[in-house]
């Protein structure tokens, strides 16, 4: 409840953070794996609610661009571990090139990215057990959220009325994340069909589209099936081809505006024999049919839904490696700070 209340304030970003998020008009995203997702997701609301132009970018490649710098434009790096290589090395580069301001979204303290950056945010969620990044990822998500809304604040984007309603919305996260762990029955069902397949199709539009991201990402870490997520409108682009009643099809489909068009990819998946699974929630207006299964969360909670709607994506992933057998914790040939 304190940390909500003080959900907006610039100091929770470090003590300078008014002075440089009044110095800037872009951000650039940096980061790998799981919290490259979380900056696709941030991307959304930075320039929803704080009108702030951004640009996300896998941190690996970056440093092997001629990149043209600008010293107006924050780096934000995200990273569980504080500790990965790219990321690091994508923010000196950055800093070499003379972009100084930057800030770092961290979960383990006193990590290397933080000690590099101008402003910290530590999400505090606690040591990840496994090495699949999962709990940072829907911390990091809160953090992004808080910093558009800061931001927006700052640029005289959000009013006081609409402050409320995100804080209203922050202050709803907790129970509705409690439904959606509620659902666990219901995904371990799936999962064991899952358990028995080889590859997965990931889809999601929008603000929902790194959400798909993550669900194959996890599948792929986890359990060692095959999967591969698109935003669900490319998928007459190719992705289509891969279509059949072998392919089981994940959708996240929450009410949001893009819902209609989800809808109509959806069709195009059944007309080619394809089984689709979809994360929806109780406004979204799904029935079950043959070769459509339906998991619902409550009602559509906004901005939010895409952390939402990450809990049901990683269980899926979890359950199905339990299935499996796999390792959980240990996926073969990864590490949980990846430092080469
Ligand atoms: C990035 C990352 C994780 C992934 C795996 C390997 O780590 O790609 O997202 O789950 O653990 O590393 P980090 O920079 O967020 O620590």
């Amino acid at each position: 409840e304190v940390l909500i209340d003080d959900a907006f304030h610039p100091e929770i970003f470090g003590e300078k953070a008014a002075e440089v998020f009044n110095d800037i008009h872009s951000i650039k995203i940096l980061a790998c794996g799981t919290s490259f997702y979380a900056g696709l997701t941030a991307k959304y609301w930075l320039e929803s609610i704080a009108k702030i132009p951004c640009d996300v970018e896998i941190a690996s490649e970056f440093r092997y661009r001629d990149v043209i710098a600008d010293p107006k434009q924050l780096i934000v790096t995200i990273s569980q571990s504080g500790e990965t290589l790219d990321t690091m090395e994508a923010l000196k580069y950055a800093h070499s090139l003379g972009q100084t301001h930057s800030l770092s979204i961290c979960n383990v303290m006193e990590s290397a990215l933080p000690r590099e950056s101008e402003l910290v945010f530590y999400t505090r969620a606690g040591a990840e057990i496994g090495v699949a990044s999962t709990k940072a990822f829907t911390t990091q998500l809160v953090a992004l959220f808080g910093l558009s809304v800061t931001l927006g604040i700052l640029k005289g984007h959000v009013d006081a009325a609409k402050q409320q309603s995100y804080l209203e919305q922050l202050r709803q996260l907790p129970g509705s994340i409690q439904h959606a762990l509620n659902l666990e029955p219901q995904i371990v069902l799936w999962a064991q069909q899952f358990a028995k397949k080889s590859d997965a199709l990931f889809l999601g539009r929008g603000i929902h589209y790194p959400v798909a991201l993550e669900g194959a990402l996890k599948l792929k870490e986890i359990t060692y099936i095959h999967a591969e997520a698109y935003p669900a409108g490319e998928l007459k682009h190719g992705p289509l081809a891969l279509v059949d009643e072998n392919m089981p099809v994940v959708v996240i489909a929450p009410h949001d505006k893009l819902l209609d068009k989800v809808k109509a990819n959806m069709q195009e998946v059944s007309a080619r024999g394809g089984e689709l699974f979809v994360f929806a929630d109780l406004d979204s207006n799904f029935t079950e049919s043959e070769g459509v299964h339906v998991i619902r969360t409550p009602r559509h909670v906004g901005d939010l839904s895409p952390i939402l709607h990450t809990i049901p994506v990683q269980l899926l992933s979890y359950h199905a490696a339990l299935a499996r057998g796999t390792d959980v914790d240990k996926p073969r040939n990864l590490a949980k700070s990846v430092t080469v």
